[in-house]
């Protein structure tokens, strides 16, 4: 029988929704020797199916990925979308650096979008941008509440396979909505009590923009173990301080008290910022705590 490619939207309970040309959703199951190889098919993923009915398939192969991202696992994406909220959860610098360095240890686009602006005064997440877009990355500033920064959200995803990913309430669901109306994802308010968000959206899924490309609305998370980088290449993945590496006086400067350091000199004027390099910091002594502990 003939067979088609398409995409994996999501998958629930061993079945898989692929999407087909035409606008079509086809359940799949996998083949049986797929389940025996133990191969854990992912949102994101390409796949090799043939129909057993009108709108049912089952899946013979999985295509070789490009990217895997981890928590949640999806396939193949370009582009993370990394939101945080200016208020209503505070933002979490710590965390979007982390996952500014996923993304750059994996070769994804990052995209840093600042939420909420309608709850802060302007400068607020002003102070931000001016931070990362100064490191390189560019930075939306947006509100799913007034509309503001979703034009540009949505020419930033137009063609591509990205991901939205952050702590739980920053807004991805809300934005997602704001973007493609027709979504009509289910979002939930943030805890008066705790200030944070309440895990509305339980499970990745791809999404297909009208537009063109797909958009993964994720679950929040506030954790993140970076794994497989060397404590010694950190600094590769902060393009702020690489760029001022070779103004330190020894090659295996780690940036942390070193004599003749030049990011922390960076630091101290101003040209890096300290959050930044506090980041790094934090980050360093987690890579090495994860190494001695084998
Ligand atoms: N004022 C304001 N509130 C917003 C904005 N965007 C989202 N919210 C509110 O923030 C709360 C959380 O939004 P969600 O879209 O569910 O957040 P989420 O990031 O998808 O959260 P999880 O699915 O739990 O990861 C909801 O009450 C939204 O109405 C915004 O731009 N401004
Ligand atoms: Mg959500
Ligand atoms: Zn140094």
């Amino acid at each position: 029988m003939e067979s088609e490619f398409g995409i994996v939207l999501r998958g629930v309970g061993g079945i898989y929704n692929v999407q087909a040309a035409g606008d079509r959703v086809i359940r799949c199951r996998p083949r049986g020797r797929l389940k025996q190889q133990d191969l854990i098919i992912l949102a994101g993923d390409r796949v090799e199916y043939t129909f057993i009915g009108q709108d049912e398939g089952v899946i013979e192969a999985v295509l070789p990925r490009g990217t895997i991202l981890p928590r949640p696992a999806v396939a193949n994406i370009e582009q993370l979308i990394l939101v945080t909220a200016c208020a209503e959860p505070e933002p979490q610098l710590l965390l979007m650096d982390k996952l500014l360095v996923l993304a750059e240890s994996r070769q994804i686009h990052p995209v840093i979008c600042l939420n909420k602006v309608d709850l802060v005064p302007d400068w607020i997440p002003e102070d931000l941008a001016t931070t990362y877009a100064g490191v390189g990355y560019k930075v939306i500033k947006c509100s799913a509440k007034t509309g503001v920064g979703i034009d540009d959200l949505r020419r930033c995803l137009d063609g591509k396979l990205s991901s939205f990913a952050g702590p739980s309430g920053v807004g991805k669901s809300s934005l997602l909505n704001a973007i493609e109306p027709g979504l009509r994802l289910v979002t939930g308010a943030v805890s008066p009590k705790t200030g944070r968000g309440r895990q509305t959206t339980r499970q990745v899924e791809l999404l297909p923009l009208s537009f063109g490309g797909y958009v993964a609305d994720t679950p929040g998370f506030s954790q993140l173990q970076l794994e497989g980088i060397d404590e010694l290449e950190l600094d590769r993945y902060f393009p702020d301080l690489y760029n001022i590496k070779s103004k330190c006086r020894f090659a295996s400067c780690l940036h942390r008290l070193e004599p003749g350091c030049g990011v922390l000199e960076a630091v101290q004027n101003g040209t890096i910022s300290s959050s930044r390099h506090n980041s790094y910091l934090v980050l360093l002594d987690e890579l090495e705590q994860a190494r001695t502990r084998y």
